[in-house]
């Protein structure tokens, strides 16, 4: 079996807009109200999967979800055109385009039976996102339906559940046994905390996990503070390398041992806070960063260009890269759109490691059938959305044929 591993981006989705409807994630209150631009959004996000295949990694896509949501306003006993301004505005989200909060993935060499475990994460913290379950559950079950995969549903929602946005794989190469660190956090600051322990430990029970090759870590609350309100804000690990801020961890010291015990070749890569702020890590999405493993063997960080911007930022990756630090190469994406609901290049895609002959082709890309989704995304993508039109006919009209447009173009129209 060749495993390799697969990023699979979330495209961004017709409605995409800014409504300001995620507390604790500075870049969503900030824009909160601005007029949003969903096809260049959709554009940015096709023109990174590009830039990913011709640096040699494998790539997939997660189709966006039903918006508006009629199916969830009807359970809250109202309408798209008789729901109040804010609900409207949680049923108009295009959120799942953060694939890395889809699901939680642990890949066959880590399984007790040898399986690819998926388990849908239930959002349960964030209204907007609480709804998108369903959606990604039923393409994670045509994608990975084969005998090597096992897709599960959400945890009960006692629990909040973000998905690999607060997991961590270590391990020598992708398709060998790894070490899985689940990061949760502890609620009690001004922000919530959306990972809870319980729903990590049922994630990890559920998958078959080696109890001796998983790992709990707290998020520091100092993180959440500033802004960190998933993990991967200011950590992100690939293969054998821990990218991550000195203040992501509440107790960093018994996690980083256990990973130098059990992984060879294990480097964690601190940036200072005296070099770099947290609010400059948070600002720029330097760790919201794919960090990948390029055919060269080389490791290399996919950041976004917040990241160049700012100053402290872009001089700690020059003085790393320059000294031959563990992470060999940048490449500079725009994902500004994203980027200003929070969202950073790690945020678009959720990593899966499998053979890709086991996946459902319709939904694995390559550069042909991106020039057909831009097409799509062209031809049917409204230019931009003001706030205050969430509600107006037309627009859901659009949105909605848009999206009927791009299933039929993939050949996906079952999840209509
Ligand atoms: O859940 N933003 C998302 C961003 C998710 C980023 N994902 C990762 N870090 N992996 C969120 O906060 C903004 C929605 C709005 O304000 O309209 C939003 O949902």
């Amino acid at each position: 079996m060749a495993l390799r591993e697969i990023n699979f981006d979330g495209i961004v989705g017709p409605t995409h807009n800014y409504a300001g409807l995620s507390l604790g994630n500075l870049a969503s209150a900030r824009n909160a109200g601005d007029v949003s631009r969903p096809r260049a959004a959709a554009l940015q996000g096709i023109e990174k999967m590009r830039a990913n295949l011709e640096l040699g990694l494998a790539q997939g896509i997660l189709l966006p979800h039903p918006r508006p949501h009629r199916a969830w306003l009807a359970e809250l006993g109202t309408s798209i055109e008789e729901a109040e301004p804010a609900l409207a505005a949680n049923a108009m989200s295009s959120s799942a385009m953060w694939a890395a909060n889809a699901a939680t993935v642990s890949p066959s060499p880590d399984t007790l039976d040898g399986k690819c475990h998926l388990t849908v994460a239930n959002l349960r913290t964030m209204p907007h996102r609480s709804h998108e379950w369903p959606a990604t559950l039923a393409q994670l079950k045509i994608a990975f339906a084969g005998p090597d995969f096992a897709v599960h549903g959400p945890v009960p929602s006692a629990f909040g559940d973000e998905g690999a946005a607060n997991h961590m794989r270590l391990t020598p190469g992708h398709g060998e046994p790894g070490v899985e660190v689940f990061v949760y956090g502890i609620s009690g600051g001004a922000f919530p905390a959306r990972q809870h322990l319980e729903a990590s430990k049922a994630v990890a029970r559920l998958h078959a996990l080696d109890p001796d090759r998983v790992i709990f870590a707290e998020q520091s609350p100092d993180a959440i503070a500033a802004g960190a309100f998933h993990n991967d804000v200011v950590a992100v690990a690939n293969e054998r390398v821990l990218f991550a801020h000195e203040q992501a961890f509440a107790d960093k010291e018994p996690m980083i041992a256990a990973l130098q015990a059990a992984v060879p070749g294990f480097e964690y890569v601190e940036v200072p806070a005296a070099e770099v702020p947290l609010a400059d890590a948070v600002r720029s999405y330097l760790f919201n960063a794919q960090l990948v493993t390029l055919p060269d063997g080389n490791p290399t960080l996919i950041v976004p260009g917040e990241a160049r911007e700012t100053a402290s930022v872009w001089s700690w990756l020059e003085r790393h890269v320059r000294g031959n630090g563990p992470i060999r190469r940048v490449e500079v994406v725009d994902v500004r759109q994203s980027m200003a609901n929070g969202g950073g290049p790690a945020c678009l895609r959720l990593r899966v490691v499998a053979d890709p002959a086991n996946i459902d082709p319709r939904f694995l890309v390559d550069g042909e059938k991106l020039n057909r989704i831009a097409a799509a995304v062209d031809r049917h993508w409204p230019e931009e959305i003001h706030h205050d039109d969430l509600q107006q006919p037309s627009l859901i009209a659009d949105v909605e044929r848009a999206r009927a447009a791009l299933l039929q173009e993939l050949d996906l129209s079952e999840l209509a």
